[in-house]
């Protein structure tokens, strides 16, 4: 009979070490890989066993009821455009809403994010140390006999299903830890954890483990902004802010002359770089940037009508 990992899901195995779900006794919980993980945070990269298209058929082919998770810096198109080919009856959790600056009013980015998308479906807050949040998520499931969490790489999914089980799952800071669909109880409820899908193209590593500061510039025109190597300029004096990790540092320098890309930009709208956060942007004008046109998005704002505005 096969066994599959505790921690990821993954069909155990112990014949060949170099292969995924190894584990040197197949009496064995957890696979090498996720061992290496729990105990010693040490990640092994593999070669993922399911294709985001195979996920998202199987997500369908369940038909449970379907919790899609996605942290607040992780909302742009692609991941919605996978959230709404869940033919299964669904809702959305912002995860990590810890890490959600406290000027943001909570009630307004949910509907910003339903109007923006055009969700119909609930949008709820969770975050692992949030009593009242998972309360709410756990009223939600509750009612149902099968849930399904669903969610691209690294939303929290097997965090949430650790928190609400107490069961020692595979959880880690880096991407695609998940590598197949597993079952664990909830009280009644059965609840299946997933493989996260894997962007195209995003930024890895960059994520925050601590609440956003938000970083605000009055920016004039002759200053442009630069961090991680890519740079952001502006046609008109500007008031920027920036979401995103505060262990990532910006430079403001003096403009020169450049043959960067220039893309027109509305006023108050998101500059999305995916897999890092936002930047927030006040002014219409044409943006300057070196950034490759993969990794980041334009939306309207969607924390429009902070605590301070
Ligand atoms: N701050 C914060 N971090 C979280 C929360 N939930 C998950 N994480 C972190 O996010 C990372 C990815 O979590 P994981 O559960 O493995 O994501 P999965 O790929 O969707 O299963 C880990 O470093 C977790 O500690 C949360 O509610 N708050
Ligand atoms: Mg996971």
């Amino acid at each position: 009979m096969t066994r599959k990992c505790l921690g990821c899901g993954i069909v155990l195995q112990k014949d060949d070490p170099l292969k995924i779900g190894y584990t040197p006794k197949i009496e064995n919980d957890y696979c090498m890989r996720c061992f290496k993980i729990i105990h010693y945070n040490k990640k092994i990269e593999v070669t993922l066993p399911k294709s985001n298209k195979e996920i998202l058929n199987k997500i369908n082919e369940y038909n449970y009821f379907v919790l899609f998770l996605c942290d607040f810096l992780n909302i742009y198109e692609k991941v919605i455009n996978t959230y709404k080919k869940i033919t299964a009856p669904k809702i959305l959790v912002i995860t990590k809403s810890d890490l959600i600056p406290k000027n943001i009013i909570k009630e307004k980015l949910i509907n910003n994010i339903k109007k923006i998308y055009s969700i119909d479906e609930d949008v709820i807050l969770s975050s692992t140390n949030n009593k009242e949040e998972l309360s709410k998520i756990a009223n939600k499931i509750k009612t149902k006999k099968n849930i399904l969490l669903a969610g691209y790489t690294n939303a929290g999914k097997s965090s949430l299903l650790m928190k609400l089980t107490g069961e020692v799952i595979t959880i880690s800071k880096k991407s695609n830890t998940t590598l197949d669909f597993f079952a664990k109880k909830y009280a009644d409820v059965k609840v299946i954890d997933s493989p996260g899908f894997v962007p195209e193209n995003f930024l890895d590593d960059y994520l925050p483990d601590k609440r956003i500061n938000p970083r605000t510039y009055q920016l004039e025109e002759k200053y442009y902004l630069e961090f991680l190597g890519f740079e952001f300029s502006f046609s008109l004096d500007n008031y920027i802010t920036i979401y995103m990790s505060n262990t990532i540092s910006i430079e403001k320098r003096r403009k020169k002359d450049n043959t960067y890309r220039e893309i027109s930009i509305p006023a108050n709208c998101d500059i999305i770089i995916k897999g890092v956060g936002f930047i927030n942007s006040k002014i219409a004008c044409e943006l300057k940037t070196n950034i490759d046109e993969n990794l980041i998005e334009i939306r309207g704002s969607l924390v429009g009508g902070t605590k301070n505005e």
